[in-house]
């Protein structure tokens, strides 16, 4: 079928490295008007699958670079084909999402954020190395009902910690449910610090955001 192949061609393009056949691809899907989360969600098995490569040594940090421009690149456009009417009728929840302090890693954050928005959140993305006060004061601004933070290594997972317990110290620990993830990130630490949600990946990361609110 038609629909079937535009998003395989998009898988095959981030497993190419190919930047300007991934933009096609996902230019394609919304010229067909093909469910946008479906394509990110197979967008992201093609990630994960660069990554276990990646894990295993078979392939090297530039693939995983160049996978991820792909996968972004199709993302930005796919993005664009979400139109704001269907953002605010779909609206699911406010959700502020970045990296945090001391992280520059973006990659998986940047998948997430678009995945919560093809899956109708409203995402207010603050970008990477991302201080606690900032996440709280975005918060705060556009009424978040979540705060998604994301963290690549094990030296930035206590700021985690900190951002859960600054909520609390200024009694902010009920108003914005706390969802993290990244490659350091596992359910145990999730647990152990209170978060109210963790995600494997992209696709994860919104049916636990709709869990938490119980969207
Ligand atoms: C690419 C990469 C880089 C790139 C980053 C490019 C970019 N624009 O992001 C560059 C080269 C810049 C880089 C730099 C560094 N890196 Co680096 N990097 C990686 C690498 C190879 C892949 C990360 C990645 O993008 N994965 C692909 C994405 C799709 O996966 P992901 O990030 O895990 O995200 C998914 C999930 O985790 C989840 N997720 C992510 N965020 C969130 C958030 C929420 C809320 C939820 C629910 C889910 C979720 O969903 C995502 C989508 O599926 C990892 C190794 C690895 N195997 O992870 C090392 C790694 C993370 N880096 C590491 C290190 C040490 C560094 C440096 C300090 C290196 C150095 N000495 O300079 C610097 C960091 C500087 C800094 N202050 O941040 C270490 C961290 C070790 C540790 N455990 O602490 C790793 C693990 C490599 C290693 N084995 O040593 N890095």
């Amino acid at each position: 079928m038609l629909v079937e192949k535009s998003i395989k061609d998009l898988e095959q393009a981030i497993l190419n490295y190919n930047i300007e056949s991934a933009k096609y691809s996902a230019k394609k899907i919304l010229d067909e008007g093909i469910d946008t989360a479906a394509a990110i969600k197979a967008a992201t098995k093609a990630i994960r699958e660069i990554g276990e490569k990646f894990h295993k040594g078979i392939l090297f940090l530039p693939h995983l670079v160049m996978a991820g421009d792909a996968m972004m690149a199709a993302s930005k456009i796919l993005e664009e084909g979400i139109s704001k009417e269907k953002r605010e009728r779909l609206n699911k929840g406010n959700i502020v999402i970045g990296t945090v302090q001391g992280d520059i890693h973006n990659i998986g954050k940047n998948i997430v954020a678009t995945m919560l928005k093809s899956e109708g959140f409203v995402v207010y993305d603050l970008g990477e190395d991302v201080p606690i006060e900032r996440f709280i004061e975005k918060a705060k601004e556009i009424d978040a009902d979540i705060i998604a933070a994301s963290s690549l290594m094990t030296m930035t997972m206590p700021v985690l910690k900190e951002l859960i317990e600054e909520l609390e110290r200024k009694d902010l620990g009920n108003k914005f449910k706390v969802m993290i993830g990244g490659g350091s990130i596992t359910q145990e630490w999730a647990n152990e610090i209170g978060a109210d949600g963790y995600g494997r990946d992209g696709p994860e990361a919104a049916e636990v955001a709709k869990r938490i609110l119980g969207a």
